[in-house]
């Protein structure tokens, strides 16, 4: 398969343009959350729900982060990846719809089906869920980076027909880490210096190298767009284009930045054989049967 989307081939690395549509309905008035939503999410690459789950839901889906978080079974999984340096600080636990059915039903809600449909007009599956815990004190930082031109890369993802909703399951404030994206960098694929590693999945979930941009092309991309800090109260829903370059701090406050993340592609955008040429990741980080 003809590659669109190069990157760490090796090359010098290159800016391109965007070659697939980011809103795949042009029928803005099917958009559940009205026009201007559609239209925001198509210009700037995300758009933000502050307080779309309510306290109650957000205090049943907090017990369910603690329990599985320190579920001693789970420690001997690769789902669970803890923070660079420690044996004991979780970072993400992956596939929190299978550990949980509470986690289940999040991605089952029409208030994120519903839009995210919209967006991919396809069927949907998950590709890929997690819960990023990023604690207090020892939370360590995402450095930049485009979930696509991973997938793309590592996981074999055709095309950019994919949505990240991300949950607040605690408050993201200024100081505790919270996303970091830059409007409107969805439009532009960033291809990445150097070639990928073997199993380095094992490294990236804790520390990336690989998959990030050069300073001069991220400089580029924030001095046109800016930098929007996804700040809210627990329970806000953040909806992400799979390019949209995001990153965020480390936390050195003592209260935990804990979100829930959903990835959903379509399924006409099953995945291939990786373009990177390395062997696929697990199942657990990169759904093929779903
Ligand atoms: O490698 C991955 O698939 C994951 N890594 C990052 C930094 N973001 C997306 C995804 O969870
Ligand atoms: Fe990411």
């Amino acid at each position: 398969m003809q590659d669109d989307y190069p990157s760490r081939t090796g090359a010098k690395p290159q800016v391109m343009l965007r070659q697939d549509p980011v809103l795949y309905d042009a029928q803005l008035e099917n958009c559940p959350y009205g026009a201007a939503a559609a239209r925001q999410f198509d210009a700037q690459g995300f758009y933000f729900l502050p307080e779309l789950f309510s306290a109650e839901e957000v205090a049943v889906l907090n017990r369910e982060m603690q329990r599985i978080r320190t579920d001693k079974a789970l420690r001997q999984r690769e789902e669970l990846v803890t923070e660079p340096g420690s044996e004991d600080c979780v970072r993400t636990v992956f596939d929190i719809h299978l550990f949980s059915t509470a986690f289940g039903a999040v991605a089952n809600d029409s208030r994120i089906l519903d839009f995210v449909r919209f967006i991919l007009k396809d069927d949907l599956y998950l590709h890929q869920t997690r819960l990023n815990y990023k604690p207090g004190f020892r939370g360590r930082e995402f450095y930049w980076h485009s979930d696509f031109e991973t997938w793309h890369v590592e996981d074999g993802m055709p095309r950019m027909r994919a949505v990240s909703v991300v949950l607040a399951l605690r408050d993201n404030v200024d100081a505790n880490g919270p996303m970091l994206l830059v409007p409107g960098s969805h439009r532009q694929f960033i291809g990445c210096q150097g070639v990928t590693p073997r199993d380095h999945y094992k490294q990236s979930l804790k520390e990336q190298y690989f998959g990030t941009p050069d300073d001069d092309a991220l400089a580029g991309l924030i001095s046109e767009g800016g930098i929007f800090s996804a700040i809210g109260p627990a329970g806000s829903v953040l909806f992400f284009d799979c390019n949209l370059m995001h990153g965020s701090n480390s936390n050195i406050t003592p209260f935990a930045r804990s979100n829930a993340f959903f990835v959903f592609n379509a399924v006409s955008n099953r995945l291939v054989q990786p373009f990177g040429g390395t062997a696929p990741r697990p199942e657990f980080i990169a759904h093929r049967e779903g």
